[in-house]
């Protein structure tokens, strides 16, 4: 099972890949908790990060490039995994296909023996704004929120395609309770795998 969990913020990606990691037994990789641990943690990755995440804006992706190569180099990631929040723009995207072919584990990254999947959970703005305001992260103050979902739809929301027209998009509804989110994931994904 090798897993990308896409979608605006607030659209339940950490909620359903943690649910779902667990359930199959691989591990749950979130960027966004990555660089969290980071910036409490006062390491040099972290002090670069924050001032970025608390203005709603994305990490430089070269530093997501450095997590993500270290994290999936490590020996649990050989057998599957969620990838979730990585990667969020075209670059991102471009760095990972020559990644996974060079991890333990990592295989073809498109044609028919290719195991990668990309999840997009499709969620209205509105409903994304109450729910993060909700949930009151640090970076979750509506000002924040507002520019996040801006540069959602300016350099994540083209993965969309990119991975639809590689035949490995997988898009489910996210506007709907987390029982009802899991369960059709659970359906789509053994139907794709
Ligand atoms: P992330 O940690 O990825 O956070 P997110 O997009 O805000 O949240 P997510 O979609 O996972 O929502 P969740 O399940 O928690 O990123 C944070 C920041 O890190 C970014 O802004 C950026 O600065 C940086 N970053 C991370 N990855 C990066 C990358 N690759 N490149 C550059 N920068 C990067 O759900 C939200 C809330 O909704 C929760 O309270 C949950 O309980 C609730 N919820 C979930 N599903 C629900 C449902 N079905 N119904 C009702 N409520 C629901």
């Amino acid at each position: 099972m090798q897993l990308i969990f896409m979608g605006p913020p607030g659209a339940g990606k950490g909620t359903q890949a943690q649910l779902l990691a667990a359930l199959w037994k691989i591990p749950h990789i979130s960027t966004g908790d990555i660089l969290r641990a980071c910036v409490v943690a006062k390491t040099p990755l972290g002090e670069k990060a924050k001032a970025y995440m608390d203005a709603g804006e994305l990490v430089p992706d070269g530093l997501l490039m450095d997590i993500v190569q270290e994290r999936m180099n490590q020996p649990d990631a050989k057998a599957g995994w969620i990838l979730d929040g990585f990667p969020r723009t075209v670059p991102q995207a471009a760095f990972f296909d020559t990644l996974l072919c060079d991890v333990p584990g990592g295989g073809p990254t498109s044609g028919k023996d290719c195991a990668l999947r990309a999840v997009n959970l499709d969620v209205p703005d509105n409903v994304l704004v109450t729910r993060l305001l909700s949930r009151g992260r640090q970076d979750d103050n509506e000002q924040t929120i507002r520019r996040r979902l801006q540069v959602y739809r300016e350099q994540t929301e083209p993965l969309i395609e990119f991975y639809r027209d590689r035949e490995q998009l997988v898009a489910v509804d996210g506007d709907r309770s987390m029982q009802e989110v899991t369960a059709q994931l659970q359906q789509v994904l053994s139907r794709n795998s």
